[in-house]
């Protein structure tokens, strides 16, 4: 029974992991197809490859000593403090060594990350803006439409929980809660922004593929956190501007929201018939 389950949990680490620049993936991460999310890898890849051979270290010294030092004829036991110059000095050179391999490095690897690409916002002519306003328990998103300007009454809102968007373009989204703290996570792409409420928050992130993925709530924020989840599909610049148009606010529309009420589950709170809030640029 334990041999059993062990072979087959070798069996599924076999299949699952595969090496990388910086070292190996156990288990598959959702699959990167963002501009930057390989940064976020190779962070992780490197702490836990580092970890990985200290901890195999101090697995092997332990045995050794245990060996070493185990209860035999003719050897007393000595009690030892560990106080001694050289024990000082092994340990001081063991902590330095940690602090240096492991936390320098990925502060170092995070700050420039931060730098070069997370804290870079893009600017221009290309750039796609989009407004984030979760609430318990959807996603709700807003597009700018042909003016270029929020809050206005040519603003696309799609259906809950609906976001587009134009492969190769970077996307810059501004995020405030309805109700409580959110948090949104796309796995694929390697971010997540907090929606914090009293607060817009700003992220951007680019897509290099094409496909369909899921936007998750990482912040747990009442009985229906789980189930708070959005769908992000990445589509080419002609399908993404016709899928616009689409949703365009319709001039004759009745009560869209009535439509909403039967989508939004029980113990939704209500939207609110008017949000959004002007772009805030950032300076
Ligand atoms: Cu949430």
């Amino acid at each position: 029974m334990v041999k059993n389950t062990m072979q087959l949990w070798l069996k599924k680490i076999k299949s699952k992991a595969q090496w990388t620049a910086w070292g190996i993936w156990y288990i598959d991460p959702p699959k990167d197809v963002s501009l930057d999310g390989y940064r976020i890898d190779n962070v992780i890849q490197y702490t836990d490859t580092v970890i990985t051979i200290y901890f195999s270290l101090v697995i092997l010294a332990l045995i050794f000593f245990i060996f070493k030092y185990r209860a035999r004829s003719g050897h007393t036991a000595v009690y030892d403090k560990g106080d001694s110059k050289k024990h000082v000095m092994a340990t001081i050179a063991m902590g330095l060594l940690v602090f240096f391999s492991i936390d320098v490095v990925i502060e170092t690897m995070s700050f420039r990350d931060l730098k070069e690409a997370f804290w870079n916002f893009p600017k221009g002519e290309n750039v796609l803006k989009v407004e984030v306003m979760p609430q318990q328990f959807a996603w709700n998103f807003r597009y700018a439409g042909p003016d270029g300007a929020f809050n206005t009454d040519d603003d696309v809102v799609p259906a809950l929980n609906q976001m587009h968007i134009p492969v190769n373009t970077p996307v810059l989204i501004q995020i405030a809660p309805f109700d409580v703290i959110h948090s949104f996570f796309i796995p694929n792409f390697r971010v997540k922004q907090d929606a914090t409420p009293g607060m817009v928050n700003t992220m951007w992130f680019q897509a290099v593929e094409t496909g369909n993925f899921e936007i998750a709530c990482a912040e747990l924020c009442g009985n229906g956190h789980y189930r708070m989840k959005g769908y992000l599909t990445v589509e080419s610049q002609e399908a993404f501007e016709q899928w616009l148009a689409d949703n365009a606010p319709q001039e004759d529309e009745e009560d869209e929201w009535d439509d909403w009420d039967a989508e939004v589950d029980e113990g939704n709170r209500e939207i609110p018939e008017e949000w959004g809030w002007t772009w805030k640029e950032i300076q």
